[in-house]
């Protein structure tokens, strides 16, 4: 498929809950989140997936964004697709107890979306996959009861504050550790924006495919 299948000729927002995920409207649309540390620029991808600068709200304040915030979005392609900005984490210290839970928002939102398809796990590209990503992959991969299982993809993103001739070699390094693949995402360069549409494009025709 060529790039211009992923123009995005329609995107809104949809809806938002800080309060639980029965609090959004009916599951209809497949829906791709995307998740990660506070900061680590989940909006902005978002904002460049869907090539407004706007449409998420960004922020360099850590920690503002507490709520799950759904995004309608249509390609030139004929996809149509929520995209859902997942509530940042590893911002505010927690204790033992709560590294375990996602707190029930995150955790709902996850267990039992019906229409959830997939979860894009980001990291900044110079710190790879930290503890807390590494949680919420496993939690994000796990079977779910009565729903179907989640694919997961892991982005590094934030590749434009490499030198150029650092930055092959930086996203190896996360997908070495990581021990799987790795794509690599820049929303200052729009880098990496077809092989993440490629992703959600293939998880969501996945289901419609006999
Ligand atoms: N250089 C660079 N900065 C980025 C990139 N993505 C996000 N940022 C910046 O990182 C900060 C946090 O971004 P935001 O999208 O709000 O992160 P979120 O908290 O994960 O939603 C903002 O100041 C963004 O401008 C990127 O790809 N490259
Ligand atoms: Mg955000």
């Amino acid at each position: 498929m060529n790039g211009d299948a992923f123009d995005v000729l329609r995107a809104e927002f949809v809806a938002a809950t800080t309060e639980k995920a029965e609090a959004l409207p009916a599951p209809a649309l497949s829906e791709i989140a995307f998740g990660g540390r506070s900061n680590v620029g989940k909006s902005s991808m978002m904002n460049s997936l869907v090539q407004r600068r706007g449409l998420v709200r960004t922020s360099s304040t850590p920690g503002c964004t507490r709520g799950v915030n759904v995004f309608l979005a249509e390609t030139r392609g004929g996809l149509s697709v929520h995209l859902v900005d997942l509530p940042g984490y590893g911002f505010a210290k927690r204790s033992k107890a709560e590294k375990l839970r996602w707190g029930p928002l995150l955790e709902g939102y996850i267990l039992t979306r019906a229409t959830l398809r997939a979860v894009v796990v980001l990291c900044d590209v110079r710190r790879g996959l930290e503890d807390d990503d590494l949680q919420l992959l496993e939690f994000a991969s796990a079977e779910r009861p009565g729903q179907a299982r989640l694919e997961t993809l892991v982005v590094a993103t934030k590749v434009d504050l490499l030198p150029k001739s650092k930055r092959k070699p930086a996203l190896a390094a996360v997908a070495a550790a990581a021990g799987r693949r790795v794509v690599g995402f820049s929303a200052v360069e729009d880098f990496g924006r077809d092989e993440v549409w490629q992703f959600i494009d293939r998880r969501v025709r996945g289901d419609a495919a006999p």
